[in-house]
């Protein structure tokens, strides 16, 4: 007996496709699929398939993805592969999809934002159609599992895919399956909440949502300049005045919280419970959409904030114990051992479930993943070895919480 139970007056349901996993963005590109396959087997091996539905997902259909994205941009992402790259990029019909020649690195792009270089953030990868077309299809089906009641809270690790645009892909994001789920659930219920813990600003889904109030966006991330280089945390949106549009009363519906680097547990607890508090109490949710991207954790590879595992939990805790269906959701994480105990300990939170901090490790495929120093010793909430300074006062985060419109 691993003492997993099922949650007592609700259900979750689990969504995943392996063959997601097993997709490579290129050798050195940080997203990296197989954090996937570290979490899964971390979920197994504690034994939380017991306390929930899972359901193996099928691909989004063309028709589904066009419910958001260009008809244009949907064939292309179809047909695309490194074989048929050069010969689509030939085809009139998406000659429109004019590309900056470079990107800041000088990295060739093609239509769309895609490129067959290596490094580039989104590039064309083998089986690339299959892998977005499997992210999204489930979230679509943890979406209708919501929308049905058949589930109070529905999970896909896979999908989070927050910054890619109508006909354009951005960093590492080519489908929104965040976008595509919002309007399905806006077919059932008159208000979505969309909250988006990922180091990096939500801007696709809150471009898409800026002009209307029936969607409140509101994303943590980091916001500001590399003292080195100049250049903007990507993708440099999300200020702390881009509240919506007002001219189609879309205005107060977007919120974001722009956080220096380096901020710690305590001082995110303190921004998420107050702002995600008051959303709640003015907007009133029907149903709330969180995407938990990993890499606003500590140790991340390419963010920049000092998060615990437990803190960042205790977010998904928060969220959940506003009792609305709930639609639970990946997104960035670069340090993949981290991933995997994150998004495991929140699939624990989610069914009510308390782990054990040891990883059992005799029951999983890869232990050395999660063993020895460096690596976390064998633990599933280990500290973080390396921080960034903290640049975050407390009196700035109390202003800012002052700052944000109601
Ligand atoms: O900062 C950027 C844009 C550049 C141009 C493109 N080069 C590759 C990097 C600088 C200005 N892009 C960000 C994108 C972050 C996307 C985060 C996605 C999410 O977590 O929010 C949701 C899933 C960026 N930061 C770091 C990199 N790109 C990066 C990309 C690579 C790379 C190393 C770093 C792409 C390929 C390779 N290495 C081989
Ligand atoms: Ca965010
Ligand atoms: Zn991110």
């Amino acid at each position: 007996d691993n003492g997993i139970a099922r949650p007592k007056g609700y259900k979750v349901s689990y969504h995943y496709n392996s063959t997601v996993e097993d997709m490579h963005f290129g050798r050195t590109h940080p997203m990296k699929p197989w954090r996937l396959t570290l979490a899964k087997h971390l979920i197994l091996g504690y034994g939380l398939q017991y306390a929930m539905d899972t359901h193996e997902a099928l691909p989004a259909s063309k028709e589904q993805v066009c419910a958001f994205h260009d008809p244009d941009y949907v064939d292309f992402l179809s047909e695309v592969a490194p074989e048929t790259f050069d010969r689509l990029c030939q085809n009139p019909k998406f000659a429109k999809a004019v590309p900056p020649p470079h990107d800041a690195d000088s990295v060739y792009l093609g239509p769309y934002n895609l490129s067959t270089s290596p490094g580039a953030d989104c590039p064309v990868f083998a089986d690339m159609s299959t892998y977005l077309f499997l992210y999204t299809g489930a979230t679509l089906a943890a979406s209708h599992q919501l929308t049905t009641g058949q589930s109070d809270i529905a999970v896909n690790w896979s999908g989070g895919l927050h910054h890619a645009h109508k006909s354009e892909a951005s960093g590492f994001c080519y489908i929104n399956d965040i976008v595509l789920s919002i309007l399905e659930m806006l077919k059932v219920w008159p208000r979505v909440l969309y909250i988006d813990i990922d180091v990096h600003h939500g801007d696709g889904v809150e471009e898409a949502f800026q002009r209307q109030p029936r969607v409140m966006t509101l994303s943590f991330h980091r916001f500001g300049t590399y003292d080195d280089t100049g250049h903007k945390f990507f993708p440099g949106t999300g200020d702390i005045t881009d509240i919506g549009l007002r001219s189609t009363h879309g205005e107060h519906f977007a919120l974001n919280v722009p956080i220096s680097s380096g901020i710690d547990d305590r001082q995110y607890n303190y921004l998420f419970t107050s702002v995600v508090g008051q959303a709640v109490k003015a907007f009133n949710p029907s149903a709330i959409v969180l995407q938990c991207g990993a890499d606003s954790l500590g140790g991340d590879r390419l963010g920049q904030f000092n998060i615990n595992i437990k803190q960042h939990g205790e977010c998904v805790r928060f969220v959940k114990s506003l009792n609305v269906p709930l639609l639970l959701l990946g997104g960035g994480g670069y340090t993949a051992r981290n991933v995997a105990r994150a998004w495991c300990h929140e699939t624990a939170l989610a069914t009510d479930n308390e782990l054990p901090d040891a990883i059992p490790l005799d029951f999983i495929p890869r232990p050395e993943a999660f063993q020895g120093r460096g690596h976390g010793d064998g633990k599933l909430f280990p500290a973080f070895v390396r921080s960034h300074p903290n640049y975050c006062s407390n009196s700035d985060l109390e202003n800012m919480v002052k700052k944000i419109d109601w």
